[in-house]
């Protein structure tokens, strides 16, 4: 890891050199680069951030002129195809008179949230700050006439919390230079026009003006150069060192990764540092008929899944037009922090998992001389953990400092439970090895996958409005054929599978619902086509059956993500998935 850390941030330097000046070669700690690396350390540490999206979006809240619009709430303005002029009249009706910075703040703390980050402008290209760039801004064209991310910034700083903006650099639909709006603005664009006019000021403006940003997050990139996106970098750097820029500026010019919202890598990543974005519901800005809530226990779970792979997770609220939190978002990040409250010496600063996973019982982090198991599903009287060769001093619970009896015989370790799991959600084991990091056998290690692999429901993102995920039965459910986006589950190997795959399905249905066509495919990177297989769903007579499907699948370590889907029909509402078992091919 720190190999691979110090690396990147040669990288990452070789990049600051590069534009600003030839102080130094490559490795020889400049301070920009030093600033970033040491802001990456700290970001790797903190774990767990609240991403905040909220705009003029909120007022209509997914319904425009009394029609409700599927999809992502904060997409209105493009999925409705609202002209600019009209839109705007949202301006003088936003009025968050129940903003109130300390309780969001509060929130974020109570919640075990250790950074922040709030859309200081989305796509619609409506400022959230004041800004001289812009008259388009909440101080200049509300009733409200204040600058909330002020409040905002301060509130964090007070309680230690990480500040950052989220700035969409290349999508904004109110001017007729930048990508998006082709309604309003059908002629040929000059980003030039659009970057030194709103850009280049406004990432000013926000890094000047609140404090020292932990991060600047950018999203979609799309028209902008690799030139043009390398002065933007420089720009952010040369106002704040220490800010660090995701890899959505584009160009491949960020200091880390972003997956694919509410995309987990399926196992451990460790080429670079990575952030999941996700939501709580199905949307992003606040949209008054999404109660698709997700389950606590899904989320704390989500939670020791991405730090046992190395990731952060920043987790989404989409405040109302008035300036409210949803009581659901809040009672459901309240719970995450008391399991934090509890737990959390096993989430923030912890490393990866040096095994890989081979299912979906346990997850695993690491400190010097500790070895932190997540008992995710509870196994029953007894925990098997096989190829740790490390020596096991001591085992107890980390929620009250009960021993766990436990049985080591050369690299198996067999740990005995209560019937029934410590914690509801996440039950947490303490290893204490006698070894300061420890030692795996070869073929558990986390960049050592096994021939056949599983990918469960329960790990994958799910697409799609119906679909839904079943905790009792650990399966997903409901793959009727959508009006819009596809009812699917999609799995990313971000470059851990590489070769050619046949597959096995693990799924119930009952006989007389049996028939549907379903499909499995690999996504391409940078092509719209998919390798699929096909087949038909028969029936298991309502119980749980593992499959053979005919013909295999070649996985490629640059292709985006796996699916399963059932898209033809809507027979198949009561299908569950369990699981998908990859098995490789030899040679
Ligand atoms: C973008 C935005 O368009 C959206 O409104 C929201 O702000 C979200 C956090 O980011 O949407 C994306 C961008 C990238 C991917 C998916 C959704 N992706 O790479 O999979």
């Amino acid at each position: 890891m720190f190999i691979r850390r110090s690396l990147f941030s040669c990288i990452a330097l070789a990049l600051v050199v590069s534009v600003e000046a030839r102080a130094c070669l490559p490795g020889t700690a400049a301070q920009p680069a030093d600033a970033t690396g040491e802001a990456l350390a700290h970001f790797d540490r903190i774990k767990f951030g609240m991403f905040i999206h909220w705009g003029l979006y909120a007022i209509p809240a997914g319904e425009w002129k009394g029609k409700y619009y599927r999809g992502i709430g904060e997409w209105i303005m493009f999925r409705a195809r609202i002209p600019v002029r009209e839109y705007e009249q949202l301006a003088s009706r936003f009025n968050p008179l129940k903003f109130n910075a300390e309780e969001w703040a509060q929130l974020a703390q109570d919640a075990g949230m250790r950074y922040m980050v709030i859309t200081s402008k989305h796509h619609d290209g409506f400022a959230m700050f004041g800004s001289k760039a812009s008259r388009y801004n909440i101080v200049d064209a509300t009733p409200y006439g204040r600058d909330p991310m002020k409040e905002l910034a301060a509130a964090c700083a007070k309680r230690n919390i990480g500040f950052g903006f989220y700035y969409s650099q290349d999508q904004d639909w109110h001017e007729p230079h930048a990508r998006g709006n082709d309604w309003d603005f059908p002629h040929e664009r000059k980003p030039e026009i659009y970057l030194r006019g709103k850009v280049f000021p406004q990432v000013k403006e926000l890094l000047t003006g609140y404090g020292p940003l932990s991060l600047i997050w950018f999203d979609t990139p799309g028209l902008l150069s690799e030139k043009q996106v390398t002065e933007l970098r420089q720009l952010v750097k040369s106002l704040q060192p220490s800010c660090l820029i995701n890899s959505r500026i584009g160009h491949n010019k960020g200091d880390y990764f972003q997956t694919g919202d509410n995309a987990i890598p399926i196992q451990v990543y460790s080429r670079m540092k990575w952030e999941v974005p996700a939501t709580l519901n199905d949307t992003w800005g606040y949209k008054k008929n999404d109660q698709n809530w997700k389950d606590p226990a899904d989320l704390i779970g989500k939670l020791a899944d991405i730090v046992s792979k190395g990731g952060n997770y920043l987790l989404n609220v989409g405040p109302t037009a008035e300036g409210v939190i949803p009581e659901a978002s809040q009672r459901i990040l309240r719970t995450i922090g008391k399991w934090l409250a509890v737990n959390g010496e096993s989430i923030y600063g912890a490393s990866p998992s040096p095994f890989h996973f081979p299912d979906i019982t346990w997850r695993c982090t690491v400190k010097p001389g500790r070895v932190y198991l997540h008992i995710l599903n509870w196994p029953g009287r007894q925990l098997m953990l096989n190829g740790l060769e490390s020596r096991v001093r001591r085992a107890y619970f980390l929620a009250n400092r009960r021993p766990v009896t436990f049985r080591q015989k050369g690299s198996a370790l067999a740990l005995d439970l209560p019937a029934e799991p410590v914690d509801p959600y996440n039950t947490v084991v303490v290893l204490e090895i006698a070894d300061e990091t420890p030692r795996v056998a070869e073929a558990y290690r986390h960049d050592r996958l096994p021939a056949r692999l599983d990918l469960y429901a329960w790990s994958a993102r799910l697409r799609g409005e119906e679909i839904r995920y079943d905790r009792a039965t650990l399966s997903a459910t409901n793959f009727v054929k959508a009006e819009t986006e596809r009812n699917e589950l999609w799995w990313y190997p971000y470059g851990s599978l590489d070769g050619e795959y046949e597959v096995e399905i693990t799924y119930s249905c009952e006989d007389q619902a049996a028939g549907s066509p379903f499909r499995i495919a690999v996504q391409r990177s940078g092509q719209a086509s998919r390798e699929e297989l096909r087949g038909r769903i028969e029936g298991t007579g309502g119980r749980f059956l593992s499959r053979g499907v005919e013909g295999a699948i070649r996985i490629r370590p640059g292709d985006q993500y796996i699916s399963f889907g059932l898209p033809e029909d809507d027979r198949s509402a009561k299908v569950r998935l369990w699981k998908i078992t990859l098995v490789r091919r030899a040679g």
